[in-house]
């Protein structure tokens, strides 16, 4: 039996068994299976949730790029890596082979050489889905370099803030980007961003929509000529195993954004891992997750985790909807995609369209759908389940996060019976833990609590860049000697598991996790605010939608309302980005808050989705009389 590649369900309950009983033993034997080490690890796993300190294959050598091209060339060197399909059906897909690949990573990774960048520099990537972004992430990692990618839905606030936290000494991004029938002035941001970060010393310029944009004389210069010069040969950097690989930018309950550290070795052998099973994917299968790369589930699962099981992998530019709402489809058939992964909010938009745009394409070549970023409903399911897998193809709900690097709780497809809306059963090596509002595990099935997971896994952040207190206090410190998902679950009959939803301030809407401090931020520091407090409430396409109280300083004021809104709309995009618009926008003369202070978040979340039969306790409230006014001028 290989550990590697789980085929049925009595191997999963056999492997599964394994990895708890001797876990280093079930990751040591994984490891050496499948990966090229330079230097062999003088231990497999020393950890301490308290401090928190985790360490997987201490002192092994190893690049990634290595194990996600190199070791290849031989046996799949004409091979597809990447399958680019741009924005416009009309312009032509490109395939990029795993030799093609080599070269333009080698190289990218001389190019960064040459700007000075070397082992643990941090790069900031801003850049569009276009082939530049997977190559740049990848030169990065050739060398050592740290990339720190920001999703190019971001504004140049959040570009900026995250920019200047990693510390990066160059940002590589592009002249703009196409998003379904819009253009947008990437560039333009990025220069609104770059104004407020002195660190970044030079600006790396793909060309993308051949726009006439502002290039900063000794600052800026485009990445093809550069290229073009560059040789295609670079050693690459042998790294610890726990040297960090890169930064990813996460939203925090509380203020400003987490840079979610991962390291190398134990990274690569979790995402390699999860993604052999849970896509069951087969040598010359074509493999697509239509996230962004600029998202955790990008960098996991459409680059490290299929180049390192050398894969094919689809890296689609544009949108669902554009030209109409077949455009996955009408993919689905042009590059018989085999294994799907998409996001429930995606699913939702499209289940609401005409099943004509369904209908029209071939989808027989389909053998494993995915979902992934928030909870799937069951109405959602059920016509992802009809519509696109023909009742054939099994549904993998992945449940797992940033902070974990890759999947922790899913079926295994044709190996764990499915059940509507459950991730099922936790990962080989993954112990998750149901705790009660005591800090008690909460033991046995059909249990309701908070999910933790009680032991490492080789996938796991090690730190917030630049705040190892941070990373303890928002995960280990709310439960002794666990990590602490920020999620709640249920365990049902059988141990399967049933994630509920947010226990915290993080609101996940179309699938972006928000926080909800930096939007208030963003609405009180329009000139007419007082206070704000924002909330989520369900929505039948997004998940969850955005209902934000404001309190205005002049209470009866007569400013139009309409415009004030529309200002702290702009003020939102401008600081967050558009994505953390909300839904509504409801003026109150004051907020529910408790007499210690704190706003009572739990009654304006029932107000927002209209659940005021039965808001609780209202008595501890220092002005419960508030909460009628705001129900009545709810509208
Ligand atoms: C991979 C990713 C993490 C949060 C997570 C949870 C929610 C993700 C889910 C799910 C229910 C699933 N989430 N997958 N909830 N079922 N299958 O999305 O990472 O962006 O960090 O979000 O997303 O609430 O805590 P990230």
């Amino acid at each position: 039996m290989s550990n590697y590649h789980i085929k049925n369900l009595e191997e999963y309950f056999q492997v599964y068994r394994k990895s708890v009983r001797e876990p280093a033993n079930f990751w040591e034997e994984v490891a050496e299976e499948h990966f090229t080490w330079r230097k062999r690890w003088d231990n497999v796993l020393s950890w301490d949730f308290s401090k928190p300190e985790v360490k997987w294959f201490e002192n092994a050598k190893l690049n990634i790029t290595e194990n996600c091209i190199d070791r290849f060339l031989f046996t799949r060197g004409d091979k597809t890596a990447i399958i680019w399909e741009p924005n416009e059906p009309s312009e032509e897909a490109r395939h990029i082979s795993y030799l093609q690949l080599h070269k333009m990573v080698n190289k990218f990774a001389n190019v960064l050489k040459e700007k000075g960048i070397k082992k643990g520099d941090r790069v900031c990537i801003y850049l569009p889905m276009i082939p530049e972004l997977a190559v740049a992430m990848l030169a990065c990692a050739r060398i050592g370099a740290i990339h720190s990618v920001v999703f190019a839905g971001f504004s140049s606030k959040a570009l900026a803030t995250r920019t200047n936290d990693s510390g990066c000494k160059i940002m590589i991004t592009a002249d703009g980007s196409y998003r379904g029938s819009k253009t947008i002035d990437l560039k333009g941001i990025a220069d609104g961003a770059l104004k407020d970060c002195p660190g970044v010393e030079n600006v790396l310029v793909a060309k993308r929509i051949n726009s006439d944009i502002h290039m900063e004389e000794g600052r800026d210069e485009w990445l093809q000529p550069l290229l073009d010069e560059a040789s295609d040969e670079c050693a690459p950097e042998i790294m610890d195993a726990e040297d960090p690989l890169f930064i990813l930018y996460t939203s925090g309950s509380t203020g400003k954004p987490k840079g979610m550290m991962h390291t190398t070795g134990g990274y690569m052998v979790y995402t390699a891992y999860t993604f052999k099973n849970v896509f069951q994917y087969k040598e010359d299968d074509v493999y697509w997750c239509t996230a962004d790369i600029g998202w955790i589930t990008g960098h996991s699962y459409i680059l490290y985790g299929p180049l390192a099981n050398g894969a094919t992998t689809v890296m689609f530019e544009g949108t669902p909807s554009y030209p109409d709402a077949g455009r996955f489809w009408q993919i689905v058939e042009k590059h018989k995609v085999n294994q799907f992964y998409t996001a429930p909010t995606a699913i939702r938009s499209l289940a609401k369209t005409s099943s004509e745009f369904v209908e029209k394409y071939d989808l027989s070549s389909l053998k494993v759908l995915g979902s992934v970023g928030e909870p799937i409903n069951e109405e959602a399911w059920h016509w992802y389940n009809d519509h696109i897998g023909k009742k054939k193809s099994p549904i993998v709900d992945t449940w797992w996060q940033t902070e974990t690097g890759g999947i922790m709780i899913s079926p295994i497809p044709y190996v764990t019976p499915s059940k509507p809306t459950y991730a099922t059963l936790p990962f080989p090596g993954v112990q998750p833990a149901l705790m009660d509002e005591k800090g008690e595990e909460i033991k046995g099935n059909q249990v309701e609590g908070r999910l933790c997971i009680k032991f490492p896994w080789p996938g796991m952040a090690r730190t917030i860049w630049g705040n190892h207190d941070r990373y303890r206090e928002t995960y280990f410190s709310t439960f002794k000697n666990m990590y602490f998902t920020g999620d709640g679950a249920l365990r049902d009959e059988v141990g399967y598991y049933r994630i509920t939803g947010r226990v915290d301030d993080v609101i996940i809407v179309s699938g972006h996790n928000l926080g909800t401090a930096p939007i208030e931020d963003a609405i009180n520091e329009h000139p007419a605010v007082a206070e704000s407090a924002v909330v989520g409430f369900p929505h039948e396409i997004k998940g969850n939608a955005l209902y934000a109280y404001v309190i205005l300083k002049e209470v009866g004021e007569s400013r139009d309302r309409e415009n004030l809104r529309k200002e702290i709309n702009q003020s939102i995009s401008e600081k967050v980005g558009p994505i953390a618009k909300p839904e509504i926008v409801q003026f109150v003369s004051a907020l529910p808050k408790t007499r210690s202070g704190k706003i009572m978040r739990r009654i304006l979340r029932k107000i927002a989705s209209r659940q005021t039969e039965n808001l609780g306790d209202t008595s501890t409230l220092l002005n419960p009389e508030i909460v009628d006014e705001i129900i009545s001028e709810r509208g």
